[in-house]
């Protein structure tokens, strides 16, 4: 069977241009990117306003990342950076997709407008409704949407033929009262985006570590002997994580990145807060650059320990048995399963060679304190759980958990993904949660587990799921399996989105569809108690308050916490079982906060913590070495080595992120770290493999996915030279998304498998 996906992204090539990969990040290029983007799309007065504001003790979160601020004093040349003013001069944007502009474009014509066009289109203005057979969205009144909404999920023969998806931008506020609506309404379908994202992370560290979350502080970084950055591009996705890798650099620690493509931002940084550094050039980063294959860091990891383990039982001293014997269990069975694996079959895998692995090993040997950071390269595997373990039984074995300058690093993408799971954003809460939630509301709240993501989208398929609610995000575009999903939505009775800006998500709609339009971090908040502010939680655990200074771009917005209270109050209306005074919440926040304080532990006095200048910590018994798990300790864990071998003709695809975009949200068509301009639709791939293939720079080709006899295709893609190992290609998330097999997820977390597409190559007449 082939699946045909030309339709989805029109094509972004028009003017493609590709050049050799810069060797050094940030500096000037990044100041005026931020400069010319605010410039562009916003009104002076407000980018100036914003820009001063944004992670300022006193002003808003960014909604770039979820990298954290410092505890201590905050610049005042400002706390982003580059890609943190983009994230704001998209929210930010001068430009309205009011109802004219829905007037102006059937669902038909913005099918056709590439992601880019689309979201440059500016925010949604007015809530927009589009009717069952008809080819344009409407603009309707808040009380209509909330009552079409009602009146959809009454109509449903269960609670669990409802779907409520999160992006991590949602604030704790706003997705703590989400999750009691889909609660109280019946149901734990609460997939979102951290399924396709840090899932494998937060399985994994919960199993071993006893919490599904990072370790260490800032400080720790800063104070790190080595800093190992896997699966990692944070010159382009964390860009004030380079601050903090100098910072170590500058106290004398050393950087080991792991990455299939050579990251400029892991290369050199030239930090644009220190002139002398603009005028006399950056800071080398990375001491030791391993250029693994794609899913190549189990063999790597195995290969790094099997050489400690000869180090130890030559001369002692490699591994911390003091740690081991007392915060540890399952030392012998780890310790058996690597004397026993074939450390040649690791070097062909992982793709480095013997001397490089030493070199690393050297590098492990000469630092008490070791901390190891990931995202995406990780955890988009079809083995990221046992990957993620892997990390961990390294670490564990020189000790370097819970103390200062060491620990797990899993650096979380959405900026409030975390707050978003620890307010109950999971299809799989436990207890005490849940039960804490039913005696604070006295609302019944069911047990039964819900759909992640990849269920979700099989069931809307399979007619199992008929309403689908979006709080943020692009659902279409962000999962795999396009064409999959989007047959999946059409066939829901009902689609509604709570967006900032339109995306293609709005334009594959169920029978009937909604746009509620909302304020974003940057605006300000004001409900019947006065200004409201809302917080979130960074990577490193820290909850801080954020509060919007922008004027709204229209008084038809809502705010999130608002929309969600409306469709509460309207489902509930005539309810007698459900006694939840809804307005009271959209009124005063505070009475949100008071609330979150009684049903999730760590959040005593959240009122007047999350008022202090720098928020709070959240506990993290890894901190100080009391490990919440099944055993009480840590755990070592056995892991298997995946099969990383080709057959004939077939290459590994991973899917990543250009420098000018967020997720979905397309800032520019720009690649600027790796060379591209003005393209999108490219594939990466090493220089030899192309010579092979007698392809040039540019040349077309289509590319095929087959998977468990099904075919996937995206057309006319460009190759792009790149150093990337040889048969392991690269092209762009979402473009790249229609090849992604639905069934091809982590077993457990079903984390679909976004970085390891097994692909074959057409090469088109050029
Ligand atoms: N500007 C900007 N910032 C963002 C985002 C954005 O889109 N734009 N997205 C946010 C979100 S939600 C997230 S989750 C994070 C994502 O942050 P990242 O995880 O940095 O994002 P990716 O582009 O997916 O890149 C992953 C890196 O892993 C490498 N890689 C791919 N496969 C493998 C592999 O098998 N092994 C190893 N070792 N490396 C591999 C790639 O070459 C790439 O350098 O960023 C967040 N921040
Ligand atoms: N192939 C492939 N697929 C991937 C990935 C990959 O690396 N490769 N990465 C995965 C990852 S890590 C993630 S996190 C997901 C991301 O998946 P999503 O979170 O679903 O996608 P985004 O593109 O971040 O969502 C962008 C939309 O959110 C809305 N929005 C923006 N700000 C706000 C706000 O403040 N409030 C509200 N209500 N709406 C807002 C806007 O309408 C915008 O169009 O994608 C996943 N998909
Ligand atoms: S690092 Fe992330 S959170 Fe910080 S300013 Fe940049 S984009 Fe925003
Ligand atoms: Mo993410």
């Amino acid at each position: 069977m082939t699946k045909v996906s030309k339709e989805r992204f029109p094509n972004t090539n028009n003017n493609l241009s590709v050049k050799d990969a810069p060797k050094t990040s940030v500096g000037l290029p990044a100041i005026l990117g931020s400069i010319q983007q605010m410039n562009k799309y916003m009104d002076m007065p407000d980018a100036l306003k914003a820009s001063l504001k944004m992670n300022q003790k006193s002003g808003f979160d960014c909604a770039g990342c979820a990298w954290p601020d410092p505890d201590d004093d905050r610049s005042a040349l400002g706390e982003y950076c580059e890609n943190g003013i983009k994230a704001l001069a998209e929210e930010a944007t001068s430009a309205k997709a009011d109802p004219d502009f829905f007037a102006k474009h059937s669902i038909d014509d913005l099918a056709a407008m590439t992601e880019f066009v689309l979201g440059k289109s500016g925010r949604v203005t007015h809530p927009m409704l589009l009717e069952e057979g008809e080819t344009h969205y409407k603009e309707t009144t808040w009380e209509r949407t909330f009552e079409i909404i009602a009146e959809e999920l009454k109509l449903l023969n269960d609670p669990n033929e409802a779907l409520f998806y999160t992006s991590g931008r949602t604030s704790n506020e706003a997705a703590f009262m989400y999750g009691l609506l889909a609660r109280a309404y019946g149901t734990n379908n609460l997939p979102d985006c951290s399924n396709m994202c840090h899932e494998t992370s937060g399985a994994a560290l919960t199993e071993v570590l006893g919490i599904g979350k990072g370790s260490v502080t800032l400080e720790d970084l800063h104070k790190a002997d080595l800093i190992m950055v896997i699966g990692q591009n944070p010159g382009t996705n964390h860009p004030r994580m380079l601050t903090a890798l100098e910072n170590c650099k500058l106290n004398g620690g050393q950087i080991i990145s792991v990455n299939p493509l050579k990251e400029a931002g892991l290369i050199k940084y030239t930090n644009p807060q220190k002139p002398m550094r603009l005028l006399f050039g950056g800071v080398d980063l990375t001491d030791l650059y391993l250029h693994v294959r794609i899913n190549g860091d189990m063999a790597l990891l195995k290969a790094i320990i099997y050489l400690l383990l000869q180090r130890e039982e030559a001369d002692g001293g490699v591994f911390d048995h003091e740690f081991i014997k007392e915060h540890s269990v399952g030392y012998d069975a780890f310790i058996n399963g690597i004397r026993t694996i074939d450390f040649q079959q690791c070097l062909v895998d992982s793709g480095i060679s013997e001397l490089e692995i030493v070199k690393a090993v050297d590098m492990i040997c000469a630092g008490k304190n070791m901390i190891i950071c990931w995202a995406m390269g990780i955890t988009q595997h079809a083995n990221g759980v046992e990957t993620i373990r892997e990390i961990v039984n390294l670490l564990l074995l020189r000790g370097s958990i819970g103390k200062s300058g060491a620990g797990v690093c899993p650096v979380r993408g959405h900026s409030n993904v975390q707050g978003d799971r620890t307010m109950g954003i999971w299809e799989k809460m436990g207890d005490p949660f849940l039960s804490n939630l039913e005696k604070a509301f006295e609302t019944k709240i069911p047990r039964e587990e819900g759909y992640a993501t990849v269920p979700a989208i099989k069931a809307m398929h399979e007619g199992k799921a008929k309403v689908f609610i979006g709080m943020g995000g692009n659902f279409v575009s962000a999962v795999p399996d396009t064409d999959y999903c989007a047959d999946g939505l059409r066939q829901c009775n009902l689609t509604v989105h709570i967006s900032t800006k339109p995306n293609r998500s709005h334009i594959i709609h169920g029978k009937r569809a909604l746009i509620l339009p909302v304020i974003g971090r940057s605006e300000i908040d004001m409900q019947e108690s006065g200004y409201q502010f809302v917080s979130t939680e960074n990577s490193m655990g820290i909850v801080q308050n954020s509060k919007g200074v922008l004027e709204p771009k229209s008084d038809k917005q809502r705010s999130e916490v608002a929309v969600v209270c409306g469709i509460g109050k309207a489902l509930f209306a005539d309810s007698e079982k459900i006694n939840v005074n809804w307005d009271s919440y959209k009124d005063n926040y505070d009475n949100i906060r008071n609330k979150i304080e009684e049903v999730i532990p760590g959040f005593e006095n959240y009122n007047e913590r999350v008022r202090q200048k720098s928020g709070f910590y959240l506990p993290n018994g890894v901190k100080e070495r009391n490990f919440k798990t099944k055993a009480g300790k840590a755990i070592f864990s056995v892991n298997e080595l995946p099969v990383n071998q080709l057959e004939e003709g077939e290459f590994q695809l991973g899917t990543v992120r250009a420098h000018d975009q967020y997720n979905t949200t397309l800032y520019g068509l720009d690649d600027r770290y790796r060379g591209v301009k003005n393209g999108r639709n490219i594939v990466f791939m090493n220089k030899d493999d192309m010579k092979s293939l007698g392809l040039k720079s540019k040349d077309l080709v289509n590319i095929h996915s087959d998977f468990k006899g099904e075919r996937r295709s995206i057309y006319d893609f460009r190759i792009v030279p790149y150093d990337i190992p040889s048969r392991n290609l690269m092209a762009y998330f979402p473009e790249a998304n229609p090849l992604v097999p639905i069934d091809h997820a982590h077993a457990i977390t079903h984390t679909p498998v976004s970085k390891n597409i097994i692909v074959t190559l057409e090469v088109i007449d050029n």
